[in-house]
């Protein structure tokens, strides 16, 4: 909801709705491209919790992903590569009241923004940070990132990639995030749920986010990233558990969530957070081909 003047000097209430989210340039990605639906949830997400587009900014890096702020009506600050979040602690600190999201890929955040991604979780500052993680450095055309698979033939490792590939949200966990999701572009309703409950949360929320790049990694589609994702069962917060859990291992909010949704409770929890970690090591880094 938001405040305007109306024509007679009196004030009149508007009810949000996604549209009014969206930016002036339309989006240059490619068709098919996995951004397309991160742009549409959290368009749906602000609309659906109301917050003013004067009241967001969104901040990235460089890549795909990080043109992101072009497209969503909101202030917004496109950044250098890997430093999105440092920029966005600044931006917080200067204003409280401003809704942060961060926005970027895997190579932006996990690659060159690593220090900033371990440092910003350890400090837990009040940012959702959704990375669209394709696996892959799109923008530049295809080279192996931080999360490729280990035989991910790129151009920059024309026999396979032979590097473990890093895994955000064990990583996520112990820098001391005390939210952490994965969610899937493929699904914008459900993605929108998972943005809405990281921003609502006060803390450093982390959703690693399967976005497909269509052009440069053919192993990880759409339907490799979906596999065994049924929306409907995976709205809320609980995590999945037991038969449900086996049969979609890496989709929504990790087990750790409630034991450490406060800072306090964080600090105290380094026990639960080790569990924590070693039951989101059983997450894979991405989908297989
Ligand atoms: C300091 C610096 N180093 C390297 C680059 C070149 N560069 C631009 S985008 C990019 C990788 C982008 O990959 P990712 O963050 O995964 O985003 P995607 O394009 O996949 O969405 C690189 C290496 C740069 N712009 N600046
Ligand atoms: S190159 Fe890949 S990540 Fe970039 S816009 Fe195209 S599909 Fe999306
Ligand atoms: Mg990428």
């Amino acid at each position: 909801m938001t405040t305007t003047k109306d024509t007679t000097g009196g004030s009149a209430n508007i009810e949000l709705t996604a549209k009014d989210y969206k930016g002036h340039i339309d989006p240059d990605w490619c068709p098919g491209c996995g951004d397309f639906g991160v742009l549409n949830a959290l368009q749906r997400a602000c609309a659906e919790l109301q917050i003013s587009p004067h009241d967001i900014l969104t901040v990235s890096g460089i890549g795909c992903s990080s043109n992101f702020p072009g497209y969503f009506n909101a202030y917004g600050m496109h950044t250098l590569h890997g430093r999105s979040l440092a920029v966005a602690t600044g931006a917080k600190m200067a204003n409280h009241e401003l809704t942060v999201v961060v926005t970027g890929g895997d190579g932006d955040g996990y690659g060159i923004g690593g220090n900033h991604f371990t440092h910003t979780a350890r400090r837990n500052v009040d940012l959702t940070y959704l990375v669209m993680n394709n696996q892959v450095y799109g923008l530049t055309t295809g080279q192996v990132s931080p999360t490729s698979r280990v035989g991910m033939k790129t151009k920059s490792t024309p026999f396979g990639s032979i590097e473990t590939p890093l895994n955000p949200i064990t990583s996520a966990i112990m820098n001391g995030a005390t939210f952490v999701a994965r969610g899937y572009s493929g699904d914008p309703r459900h993605l929108a749920n998972l943005i809405k409950q990281a921003i609502q949360h006060k803390g450093f929320s982390l959703i690693d986010i399967f976005s497909p790049c269509v052009t440069f990694n053919t192993t990880m589609t759409m339907t490799s990233s979906s596999r065994g994702f049924t929306s409907s069962k995976m709205k809320g917060t609980t995590p999945p558990t037991g038969r449900r859990r086996a049969k979609r291992p890496w989709h929504g909010v990790t087990p750790f969530t409630p034991a450490c949704s406060s800072s306090a409770m964080a600090k105290r929890h380094w026990g639960r957070r080790s569990q924590c970690c070693a039951r989101a090591a059983r997450w894979p880094t991405g989908p297989s081909a």
